[in-house]
């Protein structure tokens, strides 16, 4: 007997990935979580049947959502990451010794729970002494915070769900807030490919423009994600993603990646000319 395990992409489209077998599955306060073990991707991490990672194609999102930033701030020491339970985040954030303190913050103790579980070689880090884990919801907490991040990460899932309220003007104001005055924010971005994805991407970006001095949007390839064509944000208080980009300064470090490079970094901000235009229909202030 074959078992599929099928994400709908549109209600027209799927993607569906064989699975030998079923190795979690369980209803937390929050949402259906699921972990599938697959002879091409490798375990997979599904929360309310959406894919959140697999162990085959989760570098190319965890290195561009830590790589990029940490690339143009020249010195992080306080970072805070929304989302992500998995810790695939914090993996790649860990890999910096000038980092000194990570909060995480987790709506869903479940989630890190099945991923420490079940995902070892993405939560690997999550036990690191300069990680604190919150149980709470980012956009509470988010609230309190004033002047104390240089980066923070929104590593959210879709905007539907538990993840709805880390997609909204209050939270992008939240967090420009929590951010020191040289502060970056990254966060998933959405495909710019099918059109209700599109939308959410159009909205999250209105929002960002409106809250940052400095918004723009990179890309990568993710494989199991809708599309495949997969995209990021960068907002920032003063930091420009490609001028202020020190390459020489990040390779020296010496930080072994397989997908993120200095050079790609720049071309990752060279959008297609279809994905500029619906960005720049929402870039008009007013
Ligand atoms: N979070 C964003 C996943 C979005 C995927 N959407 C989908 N499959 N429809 C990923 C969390 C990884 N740390």
């Amino acid at each position: 007997m074959e078992l599929w395990f099928s994400e709908p992409h549109t209600p027209d489209v799927k993607l569906s990935i064989r699975v030998d077998k079923q190795l979690y599955s369980g209803e937390s306060e929050f949402q259906r979580i699921d972990v599938f073990e697959s002879p091409e991707f490798g375990r997979i991490l599904v929360l309310d049947g959406y894919v959140m990672l697999t162990e085959k194609d989760e570098f190319i999102y965890h290195e561009m959502i830590v790589h990029v930033p940490m690339a143009v701030h020249p010195m992080v020491k306080r970072v805070l990451v929304i989302g992500a339970g998995d810790g695939g985040a914090v993996r790649e954030l860990t890999r910096y010794p000038e980092i000194e303190h990570i909060d995480l913050v987790e709506i869903d103790e479940q989630v890190i729970q099945v991923s420490m579980d079940y995902l070892p070689r993405v939560s690997c880090r999550l036990t690191d002494p300069r990680v604190s884990i919150h149980y709470e919801d980012g956009l509470k907490f988010v609230r309190s915070r004033e002047d104390e991040y240089d980066l923070i990460i929104v590593d959210s899932t879709d905007p539907f769900g538990p993840g709805e309220g880390l997609f909204t003007k209050e939270f992008y104001g939240n967090c420009y807030k929590a951010l020191r005055q040289d502060g970056i924010m990254v966060n998933q971005h959405e495909s710019p490919f099918y059109e209700a994805d599109a939308t959410a991407c159009m909205r999250a970006h209105k929002r960002i423009v409106e809250s940052f001095p400095i918004s723009r949007v990179y890309q990568a390839h993710i494989p199991t994600y809708p599309s495949g064509h997969w995209l990021f944000g960068f907002a920032s208080k003063s930091y420009h993603p490609i001028h202020d980009m020190d390459a020489e300064r990040w390779l020296k470090r010496g930080i072994e990646t397989k997908y993120y490079t200095p050079k790609l970094h720049k071309g990752s901000f060279c959008l297609p000319a279809y994905v500029e235009k619906l960005l720049r229909k929402v870039e008009v202030r007013g």
